[in-house]
């Protein structure tokens, strides 16, 4: 099933495996086949916590695919369903049939993704945001999208995102963990904020290694219509063409501010100073720095 074609129902965190799946847009036994699915070398899975970075990522994908040709993947249809989630019931069979390049996105923690990763067969793309900006981001989206409970306030969003009581369970466990694997698979692991420091060296690191042969041109043009105020054009790719079963539009937009350092206008100076507890105590030997101020970018 298409996941503009989910019909409107009330949704529901359900724990499967010690992740929390969505009643009527995940099923926990299509989950648990994805482990076993064949995997082929030219297979690209884009790997995120939500409101990380993966609709930007589905756009880097599909313009380097077209070599930089943004209208040939405008005309394509919307961008999720050219690059779809892994974890949406119903998806299998296209999956396996599809013609490759396949190109995925997952939120799907590291024990439910294909064994064969671990082989270094297919490839992972890692993208990974300062979690502050994550939860701020989340928040907002949690009024937008129908299938996340509308939260109260930000305090009480805030409460569930320290508790992993959201979809996609603990940031920290979600980063540590598909870190962990970056040896054994072939993986590129990179953050929202080096994408929006230097896109330009992010899209060439992509490039080699999806081993695109892209003249200076293509690239630039990959990097061109992959920009914040490029993308918020283009229906197709900035998710204004989900169906209303799915998006609230009237309550805001997915495209929202795309910046760093957006929490400072949210969170208070307890929370930030709970926060940033909590983040030392679960990040201190995690060797990736993360950015939490746009003020901080060279
Ligand atoms: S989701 O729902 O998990 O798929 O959301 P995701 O796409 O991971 O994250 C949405 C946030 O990414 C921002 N975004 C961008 N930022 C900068 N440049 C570009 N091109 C871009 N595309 C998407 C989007 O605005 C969301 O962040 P916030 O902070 O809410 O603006």
């Amino acid at each position: 099933m298409d996941v503009d074609e989910v019909p409107t129902q009330d949704y529901e965190l359900i724990p499967h495996r010690g992740f929390g799946l969505i009643t009527g847009i995940h099923d926990a036994d299509d989950v648990d086949q994805i482990y076993d699915l064949e995997i082929r070398d030219t297979d690209v899975f884009v790997i995120t916590y939500p409101k990380s970075g993966t609709i930007w990522m589905q756009q880097i994908l599909l313009l380097l695919e077209a070599e930089g040709d943004v209208s040939s993947i405008s005309q394509a249809g919307n961008n999720s369903d050219l690059v779809p989630w892994m974890e949406v019931k119903g998806t299998r069979e296209a999956f396996i049939t599809a013609p490759s390049p396949r190109l995925r996105v997952s939120h799907l923690p590291s024990r439910f993704m294909p064994a064969a990763l671990s082989t270094r067969k297919g490839k992972v793309i890692y993208v990974a945001r300062n979690p502050k900006d994550v939860l701020v981001s989340y928040f907002h989206f949690h009024k937008v999208a129908n299938m996340l409970e509308t939260p109260k306030d930000f305090n009480d969003f805030f409460e569930k995102f320290m508790t992993d009581r959201v979809f996609g369970g603990s940031w920290f466990e979600h980063v540590k963990t598909w870190y962990s694997h970056r040896d054994h698979m072939d993986m590129l692991f990179i953050t929202y904020e080096e994408m929006i420091q230097d896109l330009s060296s992010v899209v060439q690191r992509i490039s080699s290694l999806l081993g695109k042969d892209l003249t200076e041109e293509q690239l630039a043009s990959v990097v061109k219509h992959s920009t914040f105020n490029n993308m918020k054009k283009i229906p197709q790719a900035s998710y204004q063409q989900v169906s209303d079963d799915l998006l609230n539009h009237s309550q805001g937009v997915f495209m929202r501010k795309g910046t760093v350092g957006d929490w400072k206008n949210h969170f208070t100076v307890a929370q930030s100073e709970r926060f940033d507890e909590l983040f030392l105590r679960e990040m201190q030997d995690f060797p990736v720095p993360f950015i939490w101020d746009i003020r901080d970018m060279k």
